[in-house]
């Protein structure tokens, strides 16, 4: 039997069910976090963690619990189902509520973390490269809804992911309202060129806890990398492309909206790099 954490409690994964009136789904009102864990520890647990009191701080929600709480919270999940190689998805909404959109109606946050076992999401793409398609729908504007807040509001995320699919392109990856590189939709941006790593700055995405750790590995392994604006150009003209995040881990990219990048195969940074991750995946992290 599978369990979920719900408001302080372990319930069975079949019965763990939220109101109707939760203004989670009702408005997508609420905060989560994708966390994995790879050999017995789960990766940048208090990061992840961390990320989500900012994100529920920016949308003014007061998480019931404390921090160190919330980390004992997903390491007894993963007890409880007995998971050492997992996905979690710890997730606060704004809590019942009414029809009306009025967050003052809900009078206490919805708690749940929910775990599952994970593979590579990929699967064999990640020897091959991913096919990537840069979307008409732009990334949603900081000064609308910041991107740096990971919201249960993703349709702008599968609005995207949406646009790839339809145009055979393994992830999408969107520009910001000006045109400049934004991130997939579901990960972060680098490219390669003349041997320099680049990425974009946080102002137009998500602040991803795989991006920092990539460039921690990028910067040990002594690869210059910078944080710039990039343009499509950037794109099309760049020796490597790869993207990053929690589930993607570090996957090429090799096809840009019919580009061919680095001869059509991952490049060798992108390959060191993915190799530097995998490490740090594997002997890193809180031991569950
Ligand atoms: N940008 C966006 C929009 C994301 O949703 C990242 C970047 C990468 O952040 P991290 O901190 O994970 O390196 C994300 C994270 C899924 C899935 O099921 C997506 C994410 C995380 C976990 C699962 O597609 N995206």
């Amino acid at each position: 039997m599978s369990w979920v954490y719900l408001d302080g409690k372990f319930v069975p994964a079949e019965e763990a069910a939220v109101s109707v009136y939760d203004h989670g789904l009702l408005y997508g009102d609420g905060v989560f976090e994708g966390i994995r864990a790879y050999n017995g520890r789960v990766f940048r647990l208090e990061e992840h963690v961390k990320r989500l009191y900012d994100s529920a701080k920016a949308i003014m929600l007061d998480i019931p619990m404390t921090q160190e709480e919330m980390c004992d919270a997903i390491l007894e999940t993963l007890r409880k189902n007995g998971l050492t190689d997992a996905y979690i998805r710890p997730l606060v909404t704004r809590g019942v509520g009414d029809l009306g959109l009025d967050p003052r109606k809900c009078a206490r946050p919805t708690v749940m973390v929910i775990s599952q076992k994970w593979d590579a999401m990929y699967g064999d793409l990640y020897e091959v490269g991913l096919t990537a398609i840069t979307v008409t729908v732009r990334r949603n504007s900081p000064a609308a809804l910041p991107p740096n807040i990971k919201s249960l509001n993703y349709l702008n995320n599968i609005l995207a992911k949406i646009e790839a699919n339809v145009k055979g392109g393994n992830e999408a990856i969107f520009l910001d309202d000006v045109g400049n590189v934004s991130e997939g939709s579901g990960d972060n941006i680098f490219v390669v060129k003349d041997g320099k790593i680049f990425t974009p700055h946080t102002m137009n995405n998500l602040k991803g806890i795989t991006r920092i750790a990539v460039i921690e590995v990028a910067e040990a392994r002594g690869y210059s990398i910078e944080e710039v604006n990039l343009g499509i150009f950037d794109l099309y003209t760049a020796d490597e492309i790869f993207v990053t995040g929690t589930a993607a881990e570090v996957a090429p990219v090799t096809k840009i909206d019919g580009r061919i990048i680095s001869g059509g195969k991952p490049g060798p940074i992108a390959k060191d790099l993915i190799e530097g991750f995998k490490e740090m995946t594997m002997t890193t992290g809180t031991p569950i």
